[in-house]
């Protein structure tokens, strides 16, 4: 079958913190459609974690970011989906440029919309690997 040929991918996802909060978005995307996710995407050929995440978040919310580090990496195995997919998730934190900037949802159809939420008030559900995340007792403010 087709999956016989699947192979793990990369995704980079990316926890911009302002204040107290981090921006996510419920998902439109087919996998993990309608759970609450962070901007992202794959990584590209040849780039760097850091340059991954300030494209995906600049095409996805227009917001420049800074102070990019990396966090940690999970492995999920979304066998449940209509198409099963592996990814292995970079998780990068980063700052605004500049506080003021506003995000936009610029790619409405994979996204319904950006807002900044509290880490100990999360929307629900949250897409996996960042739901694994969390559980790991895993906190971008320490
Ligand atoms: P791209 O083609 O622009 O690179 O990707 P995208 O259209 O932005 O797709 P995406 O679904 O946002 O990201 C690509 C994959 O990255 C996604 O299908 C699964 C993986 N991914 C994770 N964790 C995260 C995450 O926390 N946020 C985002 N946005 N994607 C993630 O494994
Ligand atoms: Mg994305
Ligand atoms: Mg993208």
């Amino acid at each position: 079958v087709g999956e016989a040929a699947a192979e793990p991918k990369v995704g980079v996802g990316v926890v911009v913190v302002k204040g107290e909060t981090v921006l996510m978005g419920r998902r439109r995307s087919s996998i993990g459609a309608s759970t609450f996710a962070v901007p992202g995407g794959h990584l590209e050929f040849g780039e760097s974690f850091e340059e991954c995440a300030a494209r995906e978040v600049k095409e996805e919310t227009g917001l420049d970011i800074e102070k990019i580090e990396f966090l940690t990496a999970t492995n999920t195995v979304f066998s449940d989906e209509p198409r099963p997919a592996h990814y292995v998730t970079i998780f990068i934190r980063a700052v605004l440029a500049n506080p003021q900037q506003e995000a936009q949802n610029l790619e409405p159809e994979k996204c319904d919309g950006w807002a900044w939420y509290s880490w100990n008030d999360l929307p629900k559900p949250l897409f996996r690997p960042l739901e694994t995340l969390v559980e790991s007792g895993f906190n971008p403010f320490k």
